[in-house]
């Protein structure tokens, strides 16, 4: 029986010939990815947007829901559901991708959730910006950061807890971060954090805190086990590491043809293929998609469609900046086997490398996607 330590050890490198483990086996079969096939639309039918859930999915209702707001603020507040949906609603398109999206790819692969390039999906997600409600509890002048504890507890690495995140005053204060109850106009799934949770457009998923039960204002840094020591860019377990914040660009390809059932490779028939994709960036618009029909060593631009409203699901207006682009490529496929890429830059100048990202935990790995077709 694994007994609760107190110190936290780092997580587990695979050795160099282990396959994937009965133990990211079972996560896998909880924290499923989004089919690629489903790129095709703007907004992820919800059932098949990922789902990441680090511990349970807590049994909830609306009706019992309270959250409070507390810490460096003149005014506590406990809000139930009915009080929040009373308060300014907005809608916002989100592109949400798991931090550690890319993982499994990696040598000596981190032992985690073991994601290939699936991990992740766009919603329009319908709540009250945070700020407002931070406006409403009056945050104090010595207030740096604001800590967001879900209602799901465990443990990792030896560390009982219950899953918290925190962001810096100035970044919970952003206009488009929402205290969000609605997905694609629909009370939330259960999975996805009903019946309410932190967006934070732009970030990787672990900032998105579902199950949203209490908002503390704090005067010092956060410093909990999914802020300090999960999610930081490290080479050595030793290391601080750099925090992972937003997302890196990345362009995926909805693989053409059809799939092989075990192996999922592809095949396709000679001819003009219509090559199609998504692509986003938490940092800046997407500028540029380019694909290559040889594994990366060339490369030709794909056209970017502009967002589109059409993806609104009757909600007045929502912003769009934070979604994913659609794009398209025209492949002239001849006969023979070939490796589709797609490769994304964005307004920033950030551009997905060629080769994969290495780190101890296996976050934030946007290197290209590689698509085996055989054309015959
Ligand atoms: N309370 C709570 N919030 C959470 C998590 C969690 O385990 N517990 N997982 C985080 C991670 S790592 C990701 S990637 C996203 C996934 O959101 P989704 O399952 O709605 O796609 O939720 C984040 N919010
Ligand atoms: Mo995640």
């Amino acid at each position: 029986m694994t007994s609760v330590q107190s110190l936290s050890s780092p997580a587990r490198l695979a050795s160099p010939e282990e396959g994937i483990s009965t133990d990211e086996l079972a996560l896998a079969a909880r924290n499923h990815g989004l089919p690629l096939e489903a790129l095709r639309y703007d907004l992820t039918p919800p059932g098949l947007h990922y789902l990441l859930i680090h511990y349970d999915i807590p049994f909830a209702t609306d009706a019992e829901w309270m959250v409070t707001v507390t810490g460096s603020v003149a005014r506590s507040l406990t809000l139930d559901m009915a009080a929040i949906r009373e308060l300014p609603r907005r809608t916002v398109a989100v592109t949400m991708e798991c931090a550690g999206n890319g993982r499994a790819r990696l040598h000596p692969r981190p032992v985690s959730q073991p994601w290939m390039v699936e991990a992740v999906g766009t919603a329009n997600w319908t709540g009250t910006p945070l700020a407002g409600v931070l406006e409403a509890a009056g945050v104090t002048p010595d207030a740096v950061e604001v800590v967001f504890t879900g209602a799901d507890h465990g443990v990792e690495r030896g560390v009982e807890q219950d899953y918290q995140r925190s962001l810096s005053l100035t970044d919970a204060m952003a206009d488009d971060v929402l205290l969000c109850y609605e997905m694609n106009g629909e009370p939330l799934l259960p999975q996805h954090g009903f019946p309410l949770r932190l967006i934070v457009p732009g970030w990787y998923g672990m900032a998105h805190v579902k199950w949203l039960r209490d908002i503390t204002v704090v005067d010092t840094p956060f410093q909990g086990f999914q802020q300090v020591t999960a999610y930081r860019l490290r080479q050595e377990p030793d290391e601080v590491g750099e925090p992972v914040t937003r997302i890196f660009p990345r362009a995926l390809l909805v693989p053409p043809g059809f799939p092989d059932f075990m192996s999922r490779r592809r095949f396709a028939r000679p001819g003009p293929i219509m090559i199609e994709g998504r692509a986003w960036s938490g940092w800046g618009p997407v500028v540029s998609v380019e694909v290559s029909a040889d594994g990366g060593a060339t490369w030709a631009p794909a056209t970017i469609d502009a967002h589109s409203d059409a993806a609104a699901d009757g909600a007045a207006d929502p912003v769009r900046r934070w979604a994913w682009q659609r794009w398209t490529f025209l492949w002239d496929a001849t006969p023979g086997a070939h490796e589709l890429c797609a490769r994304a830059t964005d307004g920033t100048g950030r551009v997905q490398p060629l080769d994969d990202r290495w780190n101890r935990g296996g976050f934030a790995n946007n290197a290209v996607q590689r698509v085996p077709v055989t054309v015959e």
